[in-house]
């Protein structure tokens, strides 16, 4: 018997079956991030302004410069990363040098979509609010200047144009994720004003109506930044209750939270009031530092709360970290694939049989099923998975 047969046989012995698993596995769509191929820099040609507290670190070779080199970065990251997947790209990243950021339009994304097209690949969209000299005091959506917000407003109205503009070209719904800087480096007076403006902004760009086949609108809160340690406007109870009123997405990032506290645990909550969660899988180190996203207890939670719940069509998985310290395409590939072994995991765990347990109050055989199946072969399906998809089952080392 071949040693896949075998591992087959194993979880069949308990109700799982591993094909079924694969088949499901396959089509789940992971949004790979584009900032990842030049450490969240674009392609507008600016070098100027507030990063936002977002920092890429690290002076590997190979940092892509262009959206040419990007592209030809990705696909070869997409050697090695199995399953459906979407590419998450910032509004910098266009056919945009010289161009302002309230000017954008969908023409400056032709490339992207014709690329996307060929490679049958999703696109999801994000409005980049940081690092431009209209970042203002560290303000943008927020500023108590209406020219400095109205710039933003049009900016992210744009942003929303043209992920419905990707939703419709590729006949797959495009997300659209806002998030922005705005914050106090030191203990704020007023904290209530900035919220204030940044709900009468947000009003103003989510006024137009799209297609909801075309266009998901998300948002994306946090809860400090480097040089934004004392006051963030845009924290999670602000856009949980924005996302919840509104009828938005809300997007959960690793490491926008205390750091004890996991996104893990926050989707069957949220999965209760807001129609859609995305995912911004990260792996924060003592702060939102951005790692490479590791096969760790928290992506496997993390995977095992969108599957045990049959989430699957209201939790988009997205990943957002960057690493210029190491090989940027094999950053991706090792990040994407955890991502999807953390997915296989899930499908693969026995959950009826700790469901079981759990409803006879049998917390015995609960921890007993939970620890003892950590053992069952998964690997040999991730190796049966990867023959099948025709991509290597570990990284050439
Ligand atoms: C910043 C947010 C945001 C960015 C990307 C580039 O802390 O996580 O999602 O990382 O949009
Ligand atoms: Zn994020």
């Amino acid at each position: 018997m071949s040693i896949y047969k075998q591992a087959k046989q194993a979880y069949s012995e308990v109700g799982i079956d591993t094909d079924a698993a694969i088949f499901a596995l396959d089509a789940i769509p992971i949004s790979v991030h584009c900032w990842q191929g030049d450490d969240v820099r674009g392609f507008e040609g600016l070098s100027t302004g507030d990063t936002g507290g977002i920092q890429a670190t690290g002076n590997h070779p190979g940092r892509a410069a262009n959206a040419d080199e990007l592209r030809k970065s990705l696909d070869a990251a997409f050697k090695t990363i199995p399953g459906a997947a979407k590419v998450n790209l910032h509004a910098m990243y266009g056919d945009v040098a010289g161009v302002s950021r309230d000017a954008i339009e969908p023409k400056h994304f032709k490339s992207w979509v014709d690329w996307a097209k060929s490679r049958k690949l999703g696109l999801d969209f994000n409005p980049t609010m940081f690092a431009h000299p209209k970042v203002e005091n560290g303000l943008t959506l927020s500023h108590p200047d209406k020219g400095v917000r109205e710039f933003w407003i049009e900016h992210a109205r744009r942003c929303r144009a043209i992920a419905a503009f990707f939703g419709l070209s590729l006949g797959q719904l495009s997300t659209m994720n806002l998030w922005v800087p705005d914050g106090y480096k030191d203990y704020p007076a007023d904290q209530l004003s900035p919220r204030r403006r940044l709900e009468d902004s947000l009003d103003e760009i989510f006024r137009d109506h799209y297609d909801p086949t075309c266009l998901l609108d998300s948002v994306e809160s946090k809860l400090f930044g480097i040089g934004v340690e004392g006051y963030t406007v845009g924290s999670h109870e602000f856009y949980m209750g924005y996302a919840v009123k509104n009828g938005l997405a809300l997007c959960l990032d690793s490491g926008h939270f205390h750091p004890t506290e996991v996104i893990s645990s926050k989707i069957s909550a949220l999965a209760l009031y807001v129609p859609k969660i995305l995912l911004h899988v990260s792996r924060p180190m003592r702060w939102d530092s951005d790692h490479v996203v590791l096969l760790d207890d928290e992506l496997i939670a993390i995977a095992r709360e969108v599957i045990r719940h049959n989430l699957l069509d209201r939790v988009h998985i997205g990943l957002d970290y960057f690493d210029g310290s190491i090989d940027r395409v094999t950053a991706w590939a090792i990040g994407a694939r955890n991502m999807r072994k953390a997915l296989l995991i899930a499908l693969l765990e026995p959950y009826r049989l700790l469901q079981k347990a759990e409803e006879m109050f049998n917390y015995t055989k609960r921890l007993q099923i939970m620890e003892e199946s950590k053992t069952l072969p998964w690997t040999v399906v991730w190796d049966e998975y990867c023959e099948r998809k025709e991509v290597p089952k570990r990284l050439k080392i």
